[in-house]
């Protein structure tokens, strides 16, 4: 592959994985500067703001994720116009996902708040560890764009941060998971999972938020929250827009026996010329 194809190719995936945000951005933005047809290379830097993964910020769409301090599992989304959001659309079955991991990649939760008529929302969430974790709010207002937002919770004592070598296997309560497929940079990569108990597929997997498991991936250097599309039903294969070279924490929840768990992985992107797999 030539120099030229490969930046094409780069502005096509950035267009594709952007898209999104582009005609958000246009719809808020002056009207006098359209979204450009293609994406050339060059113009990169002039896009980084609209244009960052989602669940780096705590405010992101006119939207901002407020975290009672003293109570993180209770929160609100505050809106555009500075008043809480009670009114949400239902996305994988839920009207919003709340993710928490602590910053290394450890510890990682997936649970479903309760919302009040105010707009607050509640969880009992419990950080079993000290350190530094990333709470995820994952939306989407009914009079506005699917949104990620992040924030940080601080939860005192000694921390020791855990490394995550590279792993696609992933063994709990017997289950052993196993992650097949490679994350490409500037790509939406595929990924397939394969799930076995006492050795023998598992072929009964239950439903869980509307398909054959759920999958969260986060960069593992900023815990940017990136965009995962469940591929087919009846499969355990999801798309993952991976924004850059680097690791990745993949977390799948599946249910199971009327139980849901959670399997991790890590991966790095996929190197061109490389030895992979
Ligand atoms: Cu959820």
């Amino acid at each position: 592959m030539n120099t030229a194809t490969k930046v094409t190719l780069y502005g096509v995936a950035l267009a594709a994985i952007f898209g999104g945000t582009w005609a958000a951005g246009a719809a808020a933005g002056p009207p006098e500067t359209p979204p450009p047809a293609h994406t050339e290379a060059h113009d990169t830097h002039e896009q980084a703001p609209s244009q960052l993964p989602p669940g780096l910020s705590v405010s992101d769409n006119g939207y901002t994720l407020r975290l009672d301090e003293t109570k993180p599992g209770t929160f609100h989304i505050e809106g555009p116009d500075g008043n809480p959001v009670t009114k949400f659309a239902v996305e994988h079955e839920k009207r919003l996902h709340l993710i928490a991991v602590r910053r290394d990649g450890s510890n990682f939760q997936h649970v479903h708040p309760q919302m009040a008529e105010n707009g607050t929302w509640t969880v009992p969430l419990t950080f079993p560890e000290p350190g530094s974790y990333r709470v995820f709010a994952d939306f989407r207002p009914e009079s506005g764009p699917k949104t990620t937002l992040g924030a940080d919770v601080q939860v005192a004592g000694d921390y020791e941060p855990r490394q995550h070598p590279n792993s696609r296997t992933f063994t709990v309560d017997g289950y052993e998971v196993t992650l097949k497929g490679d994350l490409d940079a500037n790509a939406a990569s595929t990924v397939e999972i394969d799930i076995a108990k006492d050795g023998k597929p598992v072929t009964d997997l239950q439903d869980y938020l509307g398909a054959k498991g759920h999958l969260v991936a986060l960069r593992a250097d900023d815990l940017a929250y990136l965009h995962v599309h469940p591929e087919q039903s009846g499969q355990v294969k999801f798309a993952v827009e991976v924004p850059t070279a680097g690791k990745y924490r993949l977390f799948l929840d599946f249910k199971h026996g009327d139980t849901v768990r959670t399997a991790e992985f890590t991966l790095t992107t996929h190197e061109e010329g490389g030895h992979g797999h």
